[in-house]
């Protein structure tokens, strides 16, 4: 009633207004980049000639989504309904087919380029005399992928008049992983629950899985493996197979091709054998008969992908067999039916020994992968993370991708922000990517960019491509963070096409996203391309790698968790200097896996660049860098100016109120503002610690030294008592206080003693996943601030990994004020405080 009221008084355009701006409020980031916003009049208008009616020549569940996604994009983006006709076009029409079918409708037909496969073209033309805008390709689903490429042009307010343009995939291979457990949980996944599974059943509604499946096909994604790659042993029972078949119907209209983890010790653990021993004829039977009865029920079932040998995960080694010989039995089983194994060129051991100076985790994929060069099935892929390591802020290239010649290779990468922030951070990942495509193997004196070797030009292989691990999940908008989704939408770009800029890609991912709007895209396309370099700085430059809590979540800083462990991510910091010599002459030999034109630019220090050094060498603290700097002055600066760009993010992400939908603009400043916290606990936590290691004062003075910081524990205290985190480094000056056990309520309090005027005061408190703590900022007995501790951080104890910067704004001190913070725990929480900085206020 109250609605009708208030629109009966308000005079109709401004109503329409309104009415868009309350859409503009509803955006959840659930439509991703699909989202096909209602262009601007003057826009609209310039697709006033495009044809009205659409004429699909294919009639399979792809050819059909391909019809849906073009009515609905139209009618979302133009307001216009197309019209559906069938057969040859009596006026101008949209014709959508492949070429066999365009063709017969007109035999002239002659679409450009060489559309094999996934290649499509769109192209405006006449057929039968009638003006039509074709989109075509080789198959139904390329076809799809044509009728996606058209409505992205339009979102992005491109011409489309005088279409004539082939696109080809640079692959055959662009999939996904998931790490979904069955349980519904997923591994390294930070975005809720699984959109697959729950309670170890398929889930009864899969219609996210449908929308991802959409999301996927719109970026020519063309597989997915559905769960965990430390692979549930029950995966392929004869019940789950069903409910797997009900995963590949929703992912069959958009050409994904369903695949799952496999454990290799299936044969035995669950097929009842004595063995799982790749050469026994049993176990090659067993592997045979599986996948028949996953084919009856799953006739487009794309393949496996295989963790073994790692982590804890049984491989062929306890036969004493190889990688080849286990992939190869899963092999032969699949091949009858074209499916492919993905065995995973991550194995190594994670016990390895810390006083070995030889030892090298580095080392391993190549040591094990390389001289199995060749004896690999054609329908094997060896797929390679692409680093030596884990996925960490920077690595050198895997040696190992130009190590194989005769072997399918694909290049793993990690979408889900496992070591880069978890999605708490902004870190857009495909300028990281592009360094990694980009780089020449130089393998046998040739040039070899990896992105060339992936797609089998190099060394002539038939298979090859990308593999990204997505783990999105149940959230709303996937990733859990908005601007995260660029990584997704990236990833399906580049496996496409890797000569795409991450510039053009940010651009393009930002038009979908928010819209044309240029202020809107300078913005979010800066803050994305100085992410990663500012995520570097803050957590590890110089090749240190992430520098986070190796041994718990892989989350916030824990420089001293890298060292005296089996895990093999060490940098070998001590009091005389740092980095991991893994060079050939007095290293661990890691160099030597690389062709003798890499191995120019990383054995000798003097040609290594300044941003990988400490990955391949040992160097004094007060070793001079390309730069001119030392080691540790750099270490020092790069974690502040790191620190310092990501609070520049706030700040230009706050010039956007008003221009994106509230909702997201809340939800994006809310994040990017827990960033420019975290990121200072990062910066302190690493200075720190290398202040302490080295002995080496901070030429700027920073390090150790916040002239307006109160640590708590320095403050009056009512019921909180002084505690020490397990690593030091986890709180400043090695100390924050929790209320005790008794109190109900308990306070910390402080003389203010600078000058009066307006101030900003930061609040860095700890928030555990084992309460909800509240907390108020008093001045003279006023309340200024409250809040509450209710994120969702990983870990249970005040560490790095909890701490989180609250900001009360625009407070008026005077000298002698009195500035009180109250802290009422919840259950487990003992509501801890690690420090209060007070600031001039920042205008
Ligand atoms: C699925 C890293 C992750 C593990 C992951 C593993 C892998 O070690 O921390 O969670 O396991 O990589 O890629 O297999």
């Amino acid at each position: 009633m109250l609605d009708r009221i208030i629109m009966q008084r308000i005079p109709l355009p401004f109503a329409v207004l309104m009415l868009f701006a309350c859409a503009a409020l509803a955006e959840s980031g659930e439509d991703a980049w699909l989202r096909y916003a209602r262009l601007d009049p003057h826009v609209a208008s310039r697709y006033a000639s495009m044809p009205t009616a659409l004429v699909t020549l294919g009639h399979s569940s792809v050819s059909r989504s391909g019809q849906t996604e073009l009515l609905r994009g139209i009618q979302g983006m133009l307001g216009r309904t197309l019209r559906i006709d069938i057969g040859a076009p009596t006026g101008p029409a949209i014709i959508a087919g492949t070429v066999e079918q365009v063709r017969a409708l007109d035999a002239s037909f002659d679409p450009p380029g060489n559309l094999q496969a996934d290649g499509f073209a769109l192209i405006s033309t006449r057929i039968k005399g009638q003006e039509a805008l074709i989109i075509t390709g080789g198959t139904d689903r390329a076809v799809l992928y044509g009728a996606f490429a058209l409505l992205r042009k339009i979102a992005q307010a491109e011409g489309i008049s005088a279409l004539n343009e082939a696109q080809v995939p640079s692959v055959p291979v662009r999939w996904v992983n998931q790490w979904d457990n069955l349980d519904g949980s997923i591994e390294r996944g930070y975005a809720g629950q699984s959109i697959f599974f729950e309670n170890r059943r398929v889930r009864p509604n899969l219609a996210r899985a449908a929308e991802y499946a959409r999301l996927l096909a719109s970026v020519g994604i063309n597989g997915c493996n559905v769960n965990n790659v430390n692979a549930d042993l029950h995966i392929l029972d004869s019940d789950f197979i069903a409910q797997l078949a009900r995963i590949a119907d929703v992912f069959r209209p958009y050409g994904v091709k369903l695949g799952v983890a496999v454990n290799v010790s299936m044969p035995k653990q669950v097929g009842r054998l004595d063995t799982f021993d790749p050469l026994d004829p049993k176990v090659a039977e067993w592997w045979n008969g599986k996948f028949d009865e996953v084919y009856r029920q799953i006739p487009d079932f794309g393949g496996v992908v295989v963790k073994a040998d790692s982590e804890g995960q049984l491989g062929p080694s306890l036969y004493g067999r190889n990688p080849a010989e286990a992939a190869n039995v899963i092999a032969r089983a699949l091949k009858p039916h074209g499916g492919i194994v993905f065995y995973r060129a991550f194995v190594y051991d994670h016990h390895l020994d810390w006083n070995n100076l030889k030892a090298d985790r580095a080392r391993a994929a190549y040591d094990i992968f390389h001289p199995l060069d060749g004896q690999f099935d054609d329908n094997v892929i060896v797929q390679i993370k692409h680093g030596p390591i884990d996925f960490q802020v920077r690595e050198p290239v895997s040696p190992l991708l130009g190590g194989l010649q005769k072997t399918n290779e694909a290049i793993e990468l990690q979408i889900t922000q496992e070591y880069t922030g978890q999605q708490r951070h902004t870190v857009f990942l495909i300028p990281m990517w592009k360094e990694v495509l980009d780089f020449d193997m130089a393998v046998n004196g040739q040039n070899t960019p990896v992105k060339d070797i992936i797609t089998g030009r190099s060394f002539h292989r038939p298979l090859g491509g990308y593999v990204g691990v997505a783990n999105v999940g149940l959230s709303t908008n996937w990733l859990a963070n908005q601007l995260a989704l660029a990584n997704l939408y990236g990833f399906g770009r580049l496996a496409w096409n890797p000569d795409l800029t991450a510039q053009a890609i940010a651009d393009e991912w930002t038009k979908l996203t928010f819209g044309n709007d240029r202020a809107v895209v300078k913005a979010i396309t800066n803050i994305q391309l100085g992410s990663w370099p500012a995520y570097e700085s803050y957590t590890g430059p110089l090749g240190l790698q992430t520098l986070t809590n190796i041994t718990g979540p892989h989350y916030g800083p824990a420089p001293e968790s890298q060292e005296h462990n089996g895990w093999g991510q060490w940098i070998r910091a001590g009091h005389d200097g740092v980095g991991m010599d893994r060079t050939v002459a007095t290293g661990t030999g890691f160099v030597g896996q690389y062709s003798p034109t890499v191995q120019k630019i990383y054995e000798p220090l003097a040609n290594t660049p300044d941003n990988i050094v400490l990955f391949f060498h040992h160097v004094p603290y007060t070793y001079r860098l390309h730069s001119g700097k030392t080691v540790i002055q750099t270490i020092y600066d790069s974690h502040y100016e790191g620190a310092e760009e990501t609070g520049e993010f706030v700040k230009e992400w706050q010039l956007l109120k008003g221009r994106v939908d509230d909702g997201r603009y809340e939800e994006l400043l809310a994040q990017l503002e827990y960033q420019a916290g975290h990121a200072i606990v990062w910066r302190d936590a690493v200075d720190d610690w290398f202040h302490q290691m080295s002995g080496v004062d901070d030429q700027k003075g920073r390090v150790g030294r916040h002239p307006n910081r109160v640590e708590a524990e320095a403050m009056e205290l009512r019921g909180y008592r002084v505690f020490e985190p397990t690593s030091w480094e986890g709180a400043s000056g090695g100390k924050g206080v929790a209320c005790s056990a008794e109190m109900t309520t308990c306070s910390a309090q402080t003389k203010f003693d600078g000058a009066a005027g307006l101030y900003e005061v930061d609040i860095e408190y700890f928030d555990l996943s084992s309460g909800t703590s509240k907390f108020k900022v008093l001045v003279n007995n006023h309340v200024a601030d409250e809040w509450r501790a209710d994120m969702l951080l990983p870990g249970n104890e005040p560490s790095a990994d909890s701490s989180v910067r609250h900001r009360t704004k625009g407070l008026t001190l005077h000298p002698g004020d009195v500035i009180c913070i109250e802290g009422t725990p919840d259950r487990a929480e003992r509501a801890p405080l690690d420090y209060i900085e007070v600031l001039p206020l920042q205008r």
